[in-house]
């Protein structure tokens, strides 16, 4: 790739310009920590486009290229900094999907909305999947697996210098409830978290390209992510930019809606996530619908300027 030195640094920029989001400093800045440069403390709002026919909430809609698009660009119209692009639901209990496959739903919409300007992360969990997406111009690579479920991931990550979305991870989607045993969660979770990240290093991963998840939902039952989300200053003392990721998830479910309401309904319960994430310093949260996220972020963000 000639331009890589080009493309590299555009993707670095979309990452680390928001990568100091971790820990606040006295004087109320925060400052890039790789590279000493003060950013901006802005919550990205991560815009979910499941182009899958199977995803827990919208699926079926938006597997045709044309509304996928479409559906991007009210994502951003509604607020998103960042569009993810998805073409295999981790849905629990949800089986994995030929990467050819995986590659036809995700890749023309990447090339698509790259074209628009609009900044894409692609969440896959495959490294070929990644690597089109990021020759195709995509930004940030969002793996659920942390680049555990394959072996050529992190070369991709680094051989690209592409953002890294690492969330923690037990095991694919058909045994992931299986896996959520623990003694003390926010411990253990951090604690594999960061083994992975040291992992990445040593594969070459370099640190300003990191993000972390802890993955909610993903090998944790109900009041495991609570707890997650109660200790979140556990996973910001990593010391790595972090994302929150529970739109519309089932521990949600009756928390500021009726038990039993379709998942959409737990919009307003994401923007009240969205809005302590951003209070604690996320970098991002990535969201559904994120209108309800934008206007909480927006009061925050009001609110905070007031003071300084
Ligand atoms: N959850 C889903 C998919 N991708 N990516 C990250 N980084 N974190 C998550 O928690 C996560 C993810 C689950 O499915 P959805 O796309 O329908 O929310």
């Amino acid at each position: 790739m000639t331009d890589l030195p080009t493309r590299r640094s555009r993707r670095l920029a979309a990452v680390s310009q928001a990568s100091a989001a971790a820990p606040a400093e006295a004087s109320g800045r925060r400052r890039d920590r790789h590279r000493g440069t003060p950013v901006d403390q802005r919550t990205r709002v991560m815009g979910i486009l499941n182009v899958t026919p199977d995803s827990f909430s919208d699926g079926g809609l938006h597997q045709a290229y044309d509304a996928a698009v479409q559906h991007a660009r009210e994502l951003v119209a509604a607020g998103a900094d960042i569009v993810d692009v998805g073409g295999e639901s981790t849905r629990p209990g949800s089986e994995r999907v030929p990467v050819d496959i995986e590659q036809e739903r995700v890749l023309p919409v990447v090339q698509q909305l790259v074209a628009e300007g609009i900044t894409v992360s692609v969440d896959t969990m495959n490294a070929a999947t990644a690597e089109r997406s990021v020759e195709l111009g995509a930004a940030i690579v969002n793996d659920v697996s942390g680049g555990l479920a394959d072996p050529d991931m992190a070369r991709v990550v680094r051989d690209t210098g592409a953002g890294f979305v690492v969330m923690h991870w037990r095991g694919h989607s058909d045994r992931m409830y299986r896996n959520a045993e623990y003694v003390h969660a926010v411990e253990e979770v951090r604690r594999e978290v960061e083994l992975r990240v040291a992992e990445l290093m040593v594969l070459g991963v370099r640190q300003e390209q990191v993000v972390i998840d802890p993955g909610l939902g993903f090998a944790k039952q109900g009041a495991q992510n609570w707890e997650i989300l109660a200790g979140y200053e556990r996973f910001a003392s990593i010391g790595l930019p972090v994302l929150v990721a529970a739109s519309r998830k089932r521990f949600l479910d009756g928390i500021g809606s009726a038990a039993g309401a379709p998942p959409k309904d737990r919009d307003l319960a994401t923007a009240a996530i969205s809005l302590l994430s951003a209070e604690r310093g996320a970098w991002g949260v990535r969201v559904h619908d994120p209108a309800p996220t934008r206007a909480v972020l927006d009061v925050w963000e009001a609110w905070r300027a007031a003071r300084s």
